[in-house]
């Protein structure tokens, strides 16, 4: 380590005296003004995990559906994933360290972890549309240079591209080539031979519109639709041309109002998605012939390509382990109707992408999504082994196309991570195959009314959950006080859980009607407030 280097690139992104921030469920994130230190040090931490794992590991400088204000980075670990938690802790630790405490702290992270200094580095970085985020991708740049790594960087590219890249790299091209030509090719030719067979009518009308929260979604789609060629016909919306960054639109904005975005005009039933910030979350809706919005969430599309893929693997005869995974926040409604209608396990696991990945890969086939749109489907290697296998050799014509239709799905889906352009391909796919209109694929089972609701509270982390946050343990007497009200109403439910990436305890509530869900949902607010120290009204 070049300690006088050190000392002079640090003093050029100096920490701000005082300031303190936390690696949270996605990296960090604050006002972007603030991050320039924070991009600096996770240059220099890149480079140690990378030399620490032999392999490339990718950071990524954006703050996904938050305003355009503020920024973010985190760190993506060899194979696409999430940085390992103990990494986490120190991405806190070096991110809050004074100035003279930075080399010790470096120091002790290489003895902890056994990082070997000699080792080679080499680490992929991206960056989302923010105004800010080409300078602060230059302070990483500046921390990888600082500790002798190499690196690429990849520019403008969405985060679930850069999570492809870092597996591609990784696997030596097995994944898939490393450029954004190389992941466009992957997903349209998968998705071109997927759809062959569909016979619904794609004759270049419009079919699919696109609200891009104007970000990065718009420009990757632009660049892609030349190599989808006729396969697709979509309009893009909120490209980022006029409007600011998700403001009033985005899938964060659209799932949590309920309401469609601005930009975007509905005919009924008309089909419209939304990408976040940073597209790696999707969420699809239509506006019927009433007017009425529907939402289809995060549930609905895990229920929707579940049963595709159940499907296919029955024809295939593959026996195969296979589940969904969910948090907390699914709606009762879904897991209903996979449990006792697909007959599929269902798993929750706390909310995060990294505990719900976690989860899916203890099976051949792992299906996650979050409500709020954020979702993969993983595949074991036997799994896939045995269906590329299949796709060969199969004598049986019904199983061996079956099988080719489960091996194109393999290469559409990005397994690394949720994937808005990914999953929305996969989706109209899906559609197109099984000649479902977007309200035949709403009406697979009706959602409960639900209301979500956050608490101030002086410390939120009094809450402390269990069972998957579905329970609290303390403060002492709050899961009673939620049991008693949760028991007056109908078809009801409600859980807390301190938020990972706000100062606030969320709430979650559902019951028989719009009404009753509200009502618990505000029961068990002023529940939180007396039993967890909450503070204003
Ligand atoms: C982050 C998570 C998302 C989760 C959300 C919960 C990743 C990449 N993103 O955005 O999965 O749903 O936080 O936020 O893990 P909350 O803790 O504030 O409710
Ligand atoms: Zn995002």
């Amino acid at each position: 380590m070049d300690v006088e280097t050190l000392a002079k690139y640090s003093k050029l992104h100096a920490k701000p005296p005082g300031l303190s921030l936390q690696y949270g469920t996605a990296g960090f994130r604050t006002k972007a003004e603030n991050l320039d230190h924070i991009m600096f040090r996770m240059g220099l931490l890149a480079v140690l995990r990378s030399k620490q794992k032999k392999a490339t590991i990718g950071v990524m400088v954006t703050a996904s559906h938050n305003p355009e204000e503020d920024n973010g980075v985190k760190l993506i670990d060899p194979l696409g994933e999430m940085l390992a938690p103990a990494w986490e802790e120190h991405a806190t630790c070096l991110a809050n360290a004074e100035e003279k405490e930075l080399l010790p702290i470096l120091n002790a992270i290489c003895q902890k972890e056994a990082v070997d200094l000699q080792n080679d580095a080499f680490i992929v970085i991206g960056r989302d549309t923010r105004p800010s985020s080409k300078k602060l991708s230059q302070s990483v740049t500046d921390g990888v240079s600082v500790l002798g790594g190499q690196y690429q960087d990849y520019g403008l590219v969405t985060t679930p591209q850069l999570h492809y890249m870092v597996c591609c790299r990784n696997t030596h091209g097995g994944y898939g080539t490393a450029t954004v030509e190389g992941y466009y090719q992957k997903l349209s030719k998968a998705f071109v031979e997927l759809t062959k067979q569909a016979t619904s009518q794609r004759d270049g009308h419009i079919c699919l519109k696109i609200d891009c929260a104007n970000g990065i979604g718009a420009l990757k789609l632009k660049e892609m639709e030349r190599y989808l060629l006729a396969g697709l016909a979509v309009r893009l919306e909120n490209d980022g041309t006029k409007g600011k960054l998700n403001h009033n639109c985005g899938a964060d904005f659209v799932k949590v109002h309920q309401k469609p975005p601005v930009g975007l005009e509905m005919k009924p039933n008309e089909r419209c998605c939304s990408f976040d910030g940073d597209a790696d979350r999707i969420v699809y809706y239509y506006t019927d012939a009433t007017g009425q919005f529907h939402l289809l969430d995060g549930d609905k599309i895990a229920t929707l390509i579940s049963t595709f893929l159940k499907e296919l693997l029955d024809k295939a005869g593959q026996t195969l382990t296979f589940a969904v995974i969910q948090t907390a926040y699914a709606n009762g409604s879904s897991t209903s109707y996979l449990k006792e209608t697909m007959k599929v396990p269902v798993h929750c696991a706390k909310t995060g992408v990294k505990h719900l990945h976690h989860k899916a890969q203890e099976f051949d086939i792992g299906v996650y999504f979050e409500a709020n749109g954020h979702g993969t489907v993983l595949f074991s290697k036997a799994a896939e082994d045995k269906i590329r296998h299949q796709a060969k050799e199969e004598k049986d014509n019904l199983k061996r196309e079956a099988a080719k239709m489960l091996e194109n799905t393999i290469d559409l889906i990005n397994q690394t991570v949720g994937d808005a352009i990914s999953d929305m391909l996969v989706i109209e796919a899906i559609l197109a195959l099984k000649n479902l209109t977007i309200p035949q694929w709403d009406a697979m089972y009706t959602d409960l009314p639900n209301r979500q609701l956050k608490v101030k509270v002086a410390d939120r982390r009094v809450i402390n959950t269990t069972d998957a946050e579905r329970r609290a343990v303390t403060p002492p007497g709050l899961q009673e006080k939620i049991d008693e009200l949760t028991k007056q109403f109908r078809l009801a439910r409600a859980f807390v859980r301190p938020s990972g990436t706000e100062d606030v305890v969320r709430v979650y509530a559902e019951a028989d009607t719009q009404k009753n869900a509200d009502k618990l949902a505000h029961q068990v607010s002023l529940a939180v407030h007396q039993l967890a120290g909450g503070v204003g009204e």
